[in-house]
């Protein structure tokens, strides 16, 4: 792979920039506190780091509600913090991806503020506007994942605006030409800057159907997780056929590569969350290398961690996505992280951690990791005076909301709140996280961190583990077990998830060449067997 494929395999580190580390004394972070720690970052190995917004916002959604897409929030500092940010990253080596939320708007911004105004301004056709029934009722049955109709009644313009998460979220017309001009036009600003790459906010939102059809009734899907999980929101119950993922999209996302094409090394990463048929979405937004580069699902930000499901993920991919990329992750910052969901004692999360990043940084594909997981932190167990989610605190305690994987980074365990912040955060620091601080860890071989750091380093070492391929073995045994395989190397990966020993009989017709040590896992191989703990793995080169 040429270097314009940096992306293939890449490792993405996931920056929360409100909760990375505060340089303004405020209790919230900021870019300069970026800088500062980007070293750190450097220091684990990953390719790029992900900023989730920073740019101007009335914060109703933390970010990701934008009333300016070409400056930064004064919370987060400057431009000019931003530019001094970039020079850092390119120093160490480090891509800059940011986070591109087009498909709403905050409803503050200068353009849905003149879209509101009248009927006939220049912007009226900006955002999604609609009539009400003859009854005065919403146009249509659509929902808001946030909760609720997705529609809001406007008292200006006697119409209704849509919005797909808060009713201060109103939804771009990406029909209309000009507002895709003007979205386009804001990508080649953080071009010109510099920017590595794009997250692309909710990507399968963009278009809605013209004709404003109903969504039909809908099983909720047992298996979405955290806003739309059938549990917490009636938002599940209904098929999201017309209010999200048309085809007009395409078109769309052919301009936006065309514009990233203009541009060396460029990359984008969309934001998949499109139920059962997420992975019909990625092939159609992936293939044919005129579209987007990568795609992320959340097919593992569930609560499942077996060989099954992760068997069943990564096939299921495979036999959809032919032509294509994906970007794996096990955390973010909308879910529970995963050391939370996985794991149910606590003596258990430094060793699920490590081998959680052992399978990740094991699947063919490229990864996102989530700040602080490369710490093994748990979710915050937060109180509900604490929480500032929109939504936590309209479905608490059913749903106890995204905050309890925001809380600040821990750098300094002994230090006034972490040394996160000189001020009270906006977040508590919570007190558990304590010893697992970077600096309790750092100098800790048999650590979460030192693991992370190895593993990463290990996953950069091979071509294969970055683009090789992946093939699972046939065995009916509950491990994970497949191969990576690249121009005649191949390595042979099984884990165990379950918390009980197995001998995996599946590797006797293997030629196993030499076993690859891992470091925290030392599973035995005698006359073809391979002998694993519980939550164990094993890795050799085949020859
Ligand atoms: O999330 C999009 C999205 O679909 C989420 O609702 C997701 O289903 C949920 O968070 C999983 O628990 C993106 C951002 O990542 C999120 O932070 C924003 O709130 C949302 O878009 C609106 O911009």
């Amino acid at each position: 792979a040429g270097y314009a494929d940096w992306w293939r395999g890449a490792v993405i580190y996931q920056i929360y920039p409100r909760s990375f580390q505060d340089t303004a004394g405020d209790g919230l972070g900021d870019l300069r506190g970026i800088t500062l720690r980007l070293p750190y970052i450097a220091s684990l190995g990953v390719d790029a780091v992900w900023l989730s917004p920073f740019f101007k916002s009335p914060m109703a959604d933390m970010g990701y509600d934008v009333t300016d897409y070409c400056d930064v929030d004064p919370i987060f500092g400057t431009l000019g913090d931003f530019d001094e940010m970039m020079v850092e990253a390119k120093r160490l080596g480090l891509k800059v991806i940011i986070d591109q939320v087009i498909s709403h708007t905050s409803d503050q911004h200068p353009w849905f503020v003149e879209s509101r105004s009248s009927r006939d301004n220049a912007k009226a056709d900006w955002y999604v506007w609609a009539e009400p029934k003859p009854d005065g009722t919403a146009p249509n049955n659509w929902l808001s994942i946030f909760g609720g109709p997705g529609w809001e009644w406007d008292g200006v313009r006697r119409q209704y605006y849509m919005h797909n998460f808060l009713i201060s979220q109103p939804d771009l017309n990406f029909h209309n030409p000009d507002v895709q001009d003007a979205v386009l036009a804001t990508v080649r600003f953080w071009l010109e800057r510099g920017v590595d790459g794009f997250r692309l906010d909710t990507v399968n939102f963009y278009f809605h159907d013209r004709e404003l059809r109903n969504n039909p009734p809908h099983e909720p899907d047992p298996d979405s997780v955290g806003l739309d999980a059938p549990e917490t929101n009636p938002y599940g119950m209904q098929n999201h056929l017309y209010d999200k993922t048309q085809p007009e999209n395409i078109g769309f996302l052919r301009r936006f590569r065309a514009l990233l094409d203009e541009y060396d090394n460029r990359t984008t990463v969309g934001e998949v969350g499109d139920g059962p048929r997420s992975l019909k979405t990625v092939a159609a937004y992936t293939s044919g290398g005129d579209k987007l580069h990568m795609c992320y699902t959340f097919d593992l930000l569930g609560p499942d961690f077996t060989a099954t499901h992760i068997r069943k993920c990564v096939t299921a991919f495979q036999k959809a996505v032919t032509d294509g990329w994906v970007c794996w992750a096990f955390s973010n910052h909308d879910v529970q992280r995963h050391i939370s969901r996985f794991v149910e004692i606590p003596e258990e999360r430094p060793r699920v951690a490590k081998l959680a990043i052992s399978v990740l940084a094991s699947l063919r594909g490229s990864i996102c990791l989530y700040q602080g997981e490369e710490l093994g932190l748990p979710e915050a167990d937060l109180a509900f005076e604490d929480l500032r989610d929109p939504y936590g605190i309209r479905f608490w305690p059913a749903f106890k909301g995204r905050d309890g994987c925001r809380t600040p980074m821990v750098w300094e365990g002994a230090a006034s709140q972490a040394a996160f912040s000189t001020a009270k955060p906006w977040l508590p620091v919570p007190p558990e996280h304590l010893p697992l601080a970077v600096d309790m860890q750092e100098h800790d071989a048999g650590s979460v961190l030192a693991h992370y750091r190895q593993t990463l380093a290990f996953r950069k070492s091979l071509d294969v583990m970055l683009d090789g391929g992946m093939t699972f073995l046939d065995t009916n045994q509950d491990v994970l077990a497949f191969t990576r395989e690249k121009d005649g190397e191949t390595l042979l990966f099984v884990f165990n998830l379950t918390r009980e020993p197995v001998v995996f009989t599946g590797a006797e017709h293997l030629n196993v060449n030499e076993l690859i040590a891992w470091p925290g896992f030392s599973p035995v191989y005698a006359d073809g067997d391979i002998h694993l703990d519980a939550l164990d793995m094993f890795c050799a080169r085949l020859g």
